[in-house]
């Protein structure tokens, strides 16, 4: 493991115990690459008897293991004793969640083998392999032919390993141990408002490289008018002479590494059309370093905040969104493909959204791919939610590992925005510490955003009818972002006529939530709850009450569709789902729906930004 990662990722596996895990291969979307998706043989383990022995010892920690269902062992004879047979066990889809393919599984919260055999040849003599993964949720062990190539920990994003010379010609078999156990101390802890969708929820791939390949880069559009691109390049392996390109400009820059394999770039978009909602206009660029060649689509646009303005290319915005959850509700599953991601930022797009919350942990890759060609902007947040260990080293370390690997290998999309870095989490000492450190390793990694965590408001102790919003935490953001449930967990929707409201702060602010249940197609008067009629009231009378925030400049009201969650109980209402979507789980507007849609419809009027 090398370069610029390195130290962070050697404290994480020092201070947890963890072993060391490698950066991501963060552009495996840019490459050729063999899939490894399609059904996987899978073990449901819920005793980890494939992982320790009686004495609860890892068979993975002996220098020859002898057990273990990592080596995918057939009987010798027939008279020896094996307890396990990937070949006679059931399989299920990669990518995909292990809760919505089998009824039993729905709750299951524990350890899933999952194995797939694969025949390889290389193409090229001195060629590197990588096996790639988009996610697992929320630990994987990962074995290859029996040996273990390394562990990752956190649900929502990429990992690989390096593979090269340990592949044979027919049958390698790839095994991974999943497990998907609720930890008081992991990020997130235990309490969540989401379904814990276990397993290979990603995409899964094979991934070849000359023996230089290029590791990771960035190119980035600086703030300001003058139009200057910086980025770098960064390779793994002998240096190579280095290349940007992007055709359709007529821009060619080289670029020369240092000794660590780094070489930064600088030019300027003369011509260029910048990518916005309204004109989404990507290029394709290719970098190139010796033998090893990336080719991606790339927008540039700058994101900048003056006084409360927020502006996307020098121009204000308003910021017309909406939450969402990465699950398909019309599956009850994760989202999994890029055709789901149409398909919710379609609806997003129906209601008149230029904008979207990607909530509460980074979501798949296709996400932000598909919102760079739909031009819809982003906010990507990591799943440090509610209460989270936060004098825990071990857990302020994983926390900033899952942040490094979404800035990683999201950084050069030009529709994601806002850096989250939080959600509700309760005022104190030892959180603002915790997070204003992830703040400020974010601006290391990514100068050009904004960043912003969802914070809360409060009543005021002495009149419940004014809302406050101060915390510590917007000496360190660029947005007031906060949640606000006035008219559903704070009184009725009739007490928005009369807040008041106090926001000491000249910073662009977005509601970053706010919403009530209502089953699809359950009508009464707009008192009562539940109701379709009760949530186009509280939309109705939220937004007016929300207008008159002198800084308002966003919102993302709490959400899109329906979602499975654990902690919603009532009977032919809820049976397991947070019911404050604007779309039912089988897929029909709600009457909020609309009314969200006039209002950005009228937004988008008044701005000349769409
Ligand atoms: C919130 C949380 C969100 C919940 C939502 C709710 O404040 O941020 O994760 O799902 O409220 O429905 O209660």
């Amino acid at each position: 493991m090398k370069y610029w990662l390195c130290l962070s990722l050697l404290a994480l596996a020092s201070s947890s115990g963890l072993q060391a895990i490698e950066t991501p291969l963060i552009h495996a979307a840019a490459r050729e690459a063999l899939s490894l998706n399609g059904r996987w043989h899978v073990i449901v383990d819920p005793y980890d008897n494939g992982y320790v022995n009686y004495r609860l010892e890892r068979f993975d920690a002996a220098a020859k293991p002898t057990g273990g269902y990592f080596l995918d062992r057939k009987p010798a004879s027939p008279s020896e004793l094996l307890e396990y047979d990937f070949d006679r066990s059931a399989s299920l889809n990669v990518p995909g969640d292990w809760n919505s393919q089998d009824d039993k599984l729905l709750y299951y919260e524990s350890t899933v083998w999952y194995r797939r055999l694969f025949d390889f040849t290389p193409h090229a003599d001195g060629a590197r392999q990588f096996i790639y993964f988009g996610g697992a949720n929320y630990e994987a062990d990962v074995y290859l032919n029996g040996a273990k190539l390394g562990r990752h920990v956190g649900g929502f994003t990429p990992f690989q390993f390096e593979v090269t010379g340990k592949l044979r010609a027919t049958r390698n078999s790839l095994v991974v141990r999943v497990n998907n156990q609720r930890r008081p101390e992991a990020v997130p802890t235990v309490n969540t408002d989401w379904w814990n969708y276990g397993g290979l929820t990603r995409d899964v791939m094979l991934l070849e490289t000359p023996a230089t390949a290029i590791r990771d880069y960035a190119l980035q559009l600086q703030p300001g008018a003058d139009r200057r691109v910086s980025g770098y390049m960064q390779l793994d392996g002998p240096a190579q002479p280095m290349k940007v390109e992007i055709p359709e400009l007529k821009i060619a820059v080289a670029a020369v590494a240092d000794g660590s394999g780094r070489a930064s770039f600088e030019f300027h978009l003369t011509g260029a059309e910048l990518w916005s909602p309204e004109s989404p206009k990507l290029y394709t660029v290719t970098l190139t370093a010796g033998a090893d060649h990336l080719t991606e689509k790339i927008g540039f646009r700058t994101i900048e905040t003056r006084g409360a303005d927020i502006l996307l290319n020098g121009k204000s915005i308003f910021l017309r969104g909406i939450s969402l959850h990465e699950e398909n509700p019309l599956r009850g599953a994760r989202a999994t493909t890029p055709a789901d991601a149409r398909q919710l930022l379609g609806w997003a797009r129906e209601l008149g959204c230029n904008y979207v919350r990607l909530a509460h942990y980074p979501h798949n890759e296709h996400m932000a791919r598909v919102a760079d060609e739909m031009g819809i902007l982003l906010w990507a947040e990591v799943p440090v939610y509610w209460t989270i260990h936060w004098d825990n080293p071990a857990t302020y370390a994983n926390a900033e590992n899952q942040l490094t690997e979404l800035i990683t290998r999201d950084r050069n999309r030009a529709s994601i925005i806002i850096w989250s870095m939080a959600n509700e989490t309760p005022i104190s000492p030892a959180r603002t510490t915790f997070i204003k450190k992830l703040v400020a390793h974010t601006r290391t990694l990514d100068p050009t955003r904004l960043i912003s965590a969802a914070m809360e408001r409060h009543s005021h102790p002495e009149d419940p009818s004014t809302s406050i919003v101060e915390d510590p935490l917007t000496e360190v953001t660029d947005l007031v972002s906060f949640n606000q449930y006035i008219g559903w967990y704070v009184g009725l929707p009739d007490d928005c006529a009369k807040a008041k409201w106090i926001i000491n702060y000249n910073k662009p602010v977005i509601v970053s939530e706010f919403g009530g249940d209502a089953l699809q197609g359950l009508h009464g008067d707009r008192r009562t709850r539940f109701t379709e009629e009760f949530q186009a009231d509280l939309y109705r009378q939220t937004l007016a009450m929300l207008e008159n925030i002198p800084q308002l400049r966003g919102l993302t009201p709490w959400i899109l569709c329906d979602f499975r969650s654990p902690r919603r109980h009532l009977p032919n209402i809820q049976d397991g789902w947070n019911r404050k979507g604007l779309i039912g789980e089988n897929g029909t507007r709600k009457l909020a729906f609309s009314v969200l849609q006039e209002f950005y419809a009228r937004k988008a009027a008044e701005s000349s930004v769409r």
